[in-house]
């Protein structure tokens, strides 16, 4: 039985539409750079933020408006699978991403947790059948719960070490039999708040020797989705350890484990360690680890993980430039790891929500497209390092010059000129780009 009853499949529209329930840019089938849009932006669906989500915070209650708030247990999950299905299929989503709690309730004890998964998991399972929706990612929850309160794989205590990986082993299980195509990392509470109870070194080990006994599970259950981790800088802990992307790719560096892992990208948590969501996108990019996005935006003026819908046009063409140059995203995609303000509690709400996220990356995807097809930037870069493609440039660059006889070549130089970097014309032009239909 349908739930959204009133609301008809959304299509594209066109930007002149003035139906707040259709698409303005996103147009499924159209062809952009030779690929259809929706094989580029590769929607999902957070199913925590969609369908978990209640609108509670520090200070309130729950303030969500949902079918199944009067349900418990496996009768509420089903139903939260149910409505997910029948909003995806709506808004013509692809893929979801979801923790294993999300999707079913803890039980008693692990035993009947694991029976509730299967469960829930073979219902998922004739739903996906049914829609041809399928999963971008899973992953566990190791930070709601008690037991995590000082970490999951960076806790103090042995035995939070071993359910933590006792969750992870089963969440890859289902990942693998839902055909996830990845399996994801967030740190959760691996961080710490103060040096005076922490020993930074072991739980820096202990982190990888987690990860590395997820690396054998995978081949040893021929799970072939990528593995990301997503980084953050804070929140929960004080101090995450998986700052940034260039934090976690000297920590995977260190500890030989670059070769499995790719990042999962969010914008907020670019934001919340003062990077731009792209200059995150292309440290992944130029390391080879861009996987997949969690296409959300913060606030500038609140200074936590807000994961509001993505709206900022400028940003995501921004992002989609390095998406392209990336040569796409897949197996990755977008995931809108994003929630509707509180005060936006009726479910059609979820419906304008996606919408707007989903028209700001295909606007952004034209946009990047274009820019990327007229090359006017990539020019400017390259005329702005030309001095490295002859002369002492192409020297250093060759490995062929060393302090000495650059000291020579220096002192033989009469003036150093350095030509202008032109900011302001580029993000003007920039802005041309966006303005134009
Ligand atoms: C929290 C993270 C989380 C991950 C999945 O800030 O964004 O939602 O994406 O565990
Ligand atoms: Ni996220
Ligand atoms: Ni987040």
């Amino acid at each position: 039985m349908a739930f959204f009853k009133n609301i008809e499949k959304v299509v594209y529209e066109g930007p002149d539409s003035k139906n707040p329930l259709a698409f303005k840019y996103y147009d499924p089938e159209k062809i952009v750079a030779g690929k259809k849009m929706k094989d580029h932006l590769r929607f999902a669906m957070s199913y925590w933020h969609t369908l978990t989500g209640d609108g509670s915070d520090p200070f309130g209650d729950a303030t969500m408006d949902r079918p199944w708030n009067e349900l418990e247990g496996m009768e509420k999950a089903k139903l939260r699978a149910d409505i997910g299905f029948e909003f995806m299929e709506k808004l013509g989503i692809e893929y979801f991403c979801f923790h294993d709690l999300d999707i079913a309730p803890e039980g008693k004890n692990l035993k009947e947790k694991n029976e509730n998964l299967d469960e829930i998991v073979a219902y998922i399972e004739t739903l996906m059948a049914k829609t041809g929706i399928k999963c971008l990612w899973g992953t566990t929850n190791a930070f709601t719960k008690q037991r995590f309160v000082h970490g999951a794989s960076t806790s103090p205590n042995a035995d939070v070490f071993a359910v933590a990986a006792s969750q992870v082993k089963k969440a890859m299980e289902i990942t693998h039999r839902l055909g996830g195509v990845n399996y994801v990392f967030w740190g959760g509470r691996e961080g710490y708040e103060t040096l005076l109870n922490t020993d930074t070194a072991l739980e820096l080990d202990n982190m990888a020797r987690f990860l590395q006994m997820a690396v054998d599970y995978k081949a040893k259950i021929g799970f072939e989705g990528q593995l990301l981790i997503e980084p953050k800088p804070k929140e929960p802990t004080k101090h995450q350890y998986d700052f940034d992307t260039a934090t976690v790719l000297s920590f995977l560096q260190k500890y030989n484990l670059k070769d499995h892992f790719k990042m999962n990208i969010e914008a907020n948590h670019a934001t919340l360690a003062m990077h731009t969501f792209d200059h995150e996108l292309n440290m992944c990019r130029i390391n080879g680890v861009l996987g997949s996005i969690d296409a959300n935006q913060g606030d500038l003026l609140l200074g936590w993980d807000t994961d509001q819908f993505p709206t900022n046009i400028y940003d995501a063409s921004l992002a989609m430039i390095e998406v392209l140059k990336n040569g796409g995203l897949e197996p990755g995609g977008l995931n809108f790891d994003a929630k509707v303000r509180r005060g936006s509690f009726e479910p059609v709400d979820l419906f304008y929500a996606y919408i707007a996220g989903m028209d700001t990356f295909a606007k952004g995807l034209l946009i990047a497209d274009k820019i990327i097809e007229e090359g006017e930037f990539d020019k400017f870069v390259e005329d702005r390092y030309a001095s490295y493609n002859s002369g002492i440039g192409k020297q250093i660059v060759e490995g062929q010059v060393g302090f000495e006889e650059l000291e020579a070549y220096a002192m033989s130089l009469e003036e150093v000129k350095n030509t202008s970097g032109r900011q302001e014309l580029l993000e003007n032009i920039f802005n041309s780009y966006i303005y134009s239909k």
